[in-house]
């Protein structure tokens, strides 16, 4: 792959922003060894086989939910669905993410015997030439394309090929996973890969208060990633868009940036404002106190216990 010298640099810009090892560790009293999430790109192939074989199996266990004929995985779209207007355009986009990759890495672990931690696709990183990431391998990956010769754009190839799921937007519609990449064969960016590039990431750290921070991730490269994989036709991009295992990978690289863009100061970490309801932009109502609803799938917790990573009770870094 062909990167500027000037993309690297601004890559290595945000890893540096990484350490800051004295406000973290400042934090983390309680919290001795976090947890260090990796990047899919850094996993080596058993580490990425032990994460693609536990989430295989989560898509074979029955529902938690107790719906008859689904599974674990299904459960996870069924909830995002059900939530989907208390948790996109709203302050608690970001906690509310947070607690939900934490509940599907906490059923990687205790229901499929993942021993390892979330991982994150970092489509910075990628993003000159997204189809062609480490991600899509079909033997060490989460498989490629869905199938356009057929129309069907099922994903054929990988461990998830063919996959069954159950739901899609408000309605149990079975039906294959699908993807529908924008732009394959047209010229570079492909996949809005120019949406979620370094120069995209640099702007919206620009942004120095959690209101315009977390309007500008959401709406700007986090929408670009799911719309750049889903097409008109795939998973991605519905609201049950955690039906494709790839929704994981891509929740956790954002909140990785949430967390890079927390490392900058002290005061960060709890800053926190916005909108409840998606349809009132301007009613800054968000409070610390507000609840994050799971539906079942795990614990309710509140915005303020998930705010920092670095708290004995989440415990984890990047
Ligand atoms: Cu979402």
């Amino acid at each position: 792959m062909k990167y500027s010298s000037a993309f690297y640099y601004a890559v290595a810009t945000i890893s540096v922003a990484t350490a800051l090892p004295s406000v973290s560790r400042a934090r983390q009293a309680g919290c001795s060894s976090p947890e260090i999430r990796k990047s899919w790109n850094d996993a080596n192939d058993a580490e990425r086989g032990a994460y693609l074989d536990a989430a295989v199996c989560l898509t074979t266990k029955p529902s938690r939910l107790g719906h008859t004929g689904t599974t674990i995985h299904d459960d996870f779209a069924w909830v995002h669905n059900k939530l989907f207007r208390d948790i996109h355009g709203v302050a608690a986009f970001l906690p509310w993410h947070r607690l939900f990759v934490q509940a599907y890495e906490a059923a990687l672990r205790t229901e499929c015997g993942y021993p390892g931690s979330a991982m994150y696709w970092d489509w910075v990183r990628d993003s000159a030439a997204p189809s062609l990431a480490s991600v899509w391998d079909p033997v060490t990956g989460f498989g490629g394309n869905g199938s356009s010769t057929d129309g069907s754009f099922c994903v054929r190839d990988g461990p998830f090929a063919n996959l069954q799921l159950a739901y899609w937007n408000n309605d149990t519609t079975p039906h294959c996973l699908k993807r529908q990449w924008l732009d394959v064969q047209g010229p570079t960016p492909e996949m809005l890969g120019i949406a979620y590039s370094q120069a995209i990431v640099t702007d919206v750290f620009t942004n120095t208060d959690f209101l315009s921070f977390h309007g500008s991730l959401e709406s700007r490269p986090h929408a670009a990633v799911h719309a750049g994989i889903s097409g008109y036709n795939g998973d991605m991009g519905p609201a049950t868009s955690p039906n494709d295992p790839i929704f994981f990978l891509h929740h956790t690289q954002v909140d990785r940036l949430w967390w890079l863009w927390q490392q900058e100061s002290e005061t960060r970490v709890y800053d926190y404002a916005g909108n409840v309801d998606p349809d009132y932009l301007g009613d800054l109502d968000a409070t610390l106190d507000d609840t994050l609803e799971l539906l079942g799938l795990g614990p309710d917790r509140t915005v303020r216990e998930m705010m920092d990573a670095g708290s004995s009770d989440l415990c984890y870094g990047y």
